[in-house]
């Protein structure tokens, strides 16, 4: 992927220079604002880090490129996977490296091989230490030795995040304009970030891409929590309107007819409380939801994530997004959730400041932060 950084005095110039050099296809990766000296003085200038995909970088350049056809990975990895991940004995726990360099065979690597024993061992220990979830271990090991002979303690990170990046699933905003707005729902637990989410991708929408946005909130449940919104909209200019009963919410959909996107804020639920998310889904019940998206804060733990994940089902979300990934120090969290739940990642947010803190979901960057353990600033 090529990455640009894009400098202007407002998004919407910003945004500008970035389609011109990039078109349509390029892929936002997040936005903040920057104070750059001048001979006259700081100005505040807006910030765009934008990527494409380039076909000439992947094949001479990067690592995919090394890879020849018997060695690339092979496109039936996710399914191998996800095999892998549906016979996780997790009681069965052998916690040792040795039991995962034994199960890899790793003893059968031949002679000639520039992949040594104490490389692959560095590499099994550095993907424990990022608390991936030992069955996946196991499968990045197997398909490092599959490539044993082009591998070497040169190349071995990049090749080891290039394999995580396969098994990164992200998904994209997409929007057909048919005439009626998509509806977006953000459900989750509580104070990960959802309301701050939908105010991020409201402003960027509409500053950004020109759209025309609508919000309801059904959160009438935290004292304070229609505040937050409300004082958002009114600065924005944006509709926000708020549902009290399920009744309430096709009026209010129709009443936003005109928009390009209804974002839906719902309150945040305790997993352990099934009658509450219950309650979300019968308000979400009466109207017609294109996508809900689960949001996760990625300084959970993997047996909460997995445990919010489960119960959240009831839901049906589609994607995921990960916030606060400024305050997390590992990231294994995020792929065992999207390995075992088999559901990609449609955002990460990395602060609290809106709408700049957010990042389209990039298998690339997300396999480079999962490995490194450093966030994307
Ligand atoms: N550091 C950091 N803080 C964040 C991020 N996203 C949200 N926050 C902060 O997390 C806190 C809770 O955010 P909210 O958006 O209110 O969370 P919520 O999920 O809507 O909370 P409830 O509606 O109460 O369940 C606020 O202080 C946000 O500023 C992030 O990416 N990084
Ligand atoms: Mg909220």
């Amino acid at each position: 992927m090529k990455i640009k950084k894009f400098l202007a005095p407002t998004l919407r110039e910003a945004s500008a220079k970035m389609k011109t050099e990039f078109g349509d296809e390029a892929i936002i990766l997040g936005t903040r604002v920057v104070n750059k000296q001048l001979e006259y003085g700081t100005v505040k200038l807006f910030e765009i880090t934008s990527g494409i995909e380039d076909e000439n970088d992947l094949e001479s350049n990067s690592f995919q490129g090394l890879l020849d056809a018997n060695t690339r990975p092979e496109m039936d990895f996710k399914a191998e996977l996800s095999k892998v991940s549906e016979n996780i004995n997790r009681k069965k726990d052998q916690n040792s490296l040795l039991s995962i360099l034994d199960t890899a065979k790793i003893k059968s690597l031949k002679n000639d091989s520039k992949l040594t024993k104490d490389l692959l061992n560095m590499a099994i220990d550095n993907l424990l230490h990022k608390e991936i979830d030992k069955p996946i271990v196991k499968t990045i090991v197997g398909h490092l030795k599959k490539s044993q002979q082009l591998i070497n303690d040169n190349n071995l990170e990049n090749y080891i995040i290039s394999t995580i990046a396969s098994l990164v699933s992200t998904s994209n905003f997409e929007l057909e304009k048919k005439g009626k707005p998509k509806v977006v729902a953000m459900v989750g637990p509580t104070g990960v970030g959802k309301t701050t989410c939908i105010a991020k991708l409201a402003a960027i929408s509409k500053i950004l891409h020109n759209l025309n946005i609508g919000i309801i909130s059904i959160d009438t449940y935290r004292l304070g929590a229609i505040d937050q919104l409300r004082i958002f909209s009114d600065i924005s200019n944006i509709d926000m309107l708020v549902a009290y009963e399920p009744g309430d919410m096709p009026k209010l959909v129709k009443q936003l007819k005109d928009k390009d996107i209804i974002f839906i804020d719902t309150a945040g639920r305790s997993q352990k409380n099934s009658k509450d998310l219950e309650q979300t889904k019968y308000f979400l019940d009466q109207i017609n939801v294109n996508e809900t998206y689960l949001v996760l804060s990625s300084t959970s733990s993997t047996k909460n994530l997995f445990d919010i994940a489960e119960k959240f089902k009831v839901l049906k979300y589609d994607s995921l997004i990960f916030t606060k990934i400024d305050e997390s120090v590992t990231f294994g969290n995020m792929l065992n959730v999207m390995v075992e739940f088999n559901v990609p990642i449609i955002y990460l947010t990395n602060g609290q400041v809106i709408p700049d803190d957010i990042i389209s979901a990039d298998s690339e960057v997300i396999a480079n932060m999962i490995y490194t353990g450093k966030a994307l600033a």
